[in-house]
């Protein structure tokens, strides 16, 4: 029987390539977002290309209710693999100038959605004796830069999180994995500076950014171990970038 992985935030960015990788290599999807138009596309792009039975789940994460009943819907379906990658990071300022709205919606997606899925499918896990979870966290979860206050935070919360769940889930023989990526070209700046595609563009400017199919292989690589092996934390980066601090960037 085919493996099934619950992948969040698979409408673009390193959902979608994770998604489209996990269905190349022989797993049923359950994808989630909340653009349902790109969602259901995407599902019927992978049913046609690979033949993998795919359910689309379209909820906010931060919404409880919405997660509990999505996730309910999938009745006794097993997850082997839940991968929480749904999450942004919206607006770059210096604290002082920060707008709480951007605030409440990196804490409420990026770490309480997380937790609110989590929640959901970890007990599952538990009670088989197995599953692996791979927290999407970021090089900004490691260190903290300027004007990144509020998204570090969240994402050196999906750090501990991470760390956490492995120590708690250690009888139970379920595999915590964190991913921890630098720079990638995919929508994430484009969420962050609210749309402004020109700053987006320039926050990839001089150098080679990583991919959101870069993520995916290595989320995937990260499944195919012995089943008493787990890789933990795995931060990655583009070459030109050595971590949250140091892009080497070619003047034009
Ligand atoms: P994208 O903006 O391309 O993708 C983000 C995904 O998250 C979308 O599918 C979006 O779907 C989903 N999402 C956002 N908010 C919610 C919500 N409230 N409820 C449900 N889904 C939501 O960015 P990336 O692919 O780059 O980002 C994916 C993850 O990787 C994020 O956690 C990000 O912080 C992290 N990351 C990104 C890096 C980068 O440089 N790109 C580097 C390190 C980490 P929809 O809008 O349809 O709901
Ligand atoms: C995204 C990478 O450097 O913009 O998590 O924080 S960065």
């Amino acid at each position: 029987m085919s493996k099934c992985a619950l992948i969040t935030g698979a409408t673009s960015g390193f959902g979608k390539a994770i998604a489209i990788k996990f269905a190349k290599e022989g797993y049923d999807l359950i994808i989630t977002g909340r653009r349902e138009e790109r969602l259901n596309q995407l599902a019927q792009e992978i049913m046609d290309s690979y033949g993998n039975a795919v359910t689309a789940l379209c909820f906010d994460v931060r919404n409880k209710a919405a997660v509990t009943e999505s996730i309910e819907s999938l009745g006794d379906k097993t997850i082997d693999v839940l991968i929480n990658n749904a999450g942004l990071a919206s607006g770059l300022d210096l604290i002082q100038d920060g707008d709480t709205e951007d605030w409440d919606k990196m804490i409420d997606t990026n770490v309480k959605g997380l937790l609110y899925v989590s929640n959901q499918i970890i007990p599952k896990m538990v009670d088989r004796g197995e599953g692996h979870i791979i927290n999407i966290g970021s090089t900004a979860g490691k260190e903290v830069y300027q004007k990144g206050n509020v998204y570090c935070a969240s994402k050196h919360a999906v750090d501990a999180i991470t760390k956490s769940m492995r120590i708690d889930l250690l009888p139970h023989g379920v595999k915590v994995t964190q991913i921890a990526p630098g720079a990638a070209e995919t929508e994430f700046s484009i969420v962050r500076f609210h749309g402004d595609e020109t700053k987006a563009k320039a926050a990839y400017n001089g150098y080679k950014p990583m991919t959101a199919e870069d993520i995916a292989e290595v989320t995937f690589y990260t499944t195919t171990l012995p089943a008493h092996l787990c890789i933990n934390d795995v931060v990655m980066t583009s070459v030109a970038q050595a971590n949250s601090h140091y892009i080497h960037r070619e003047q034009a």
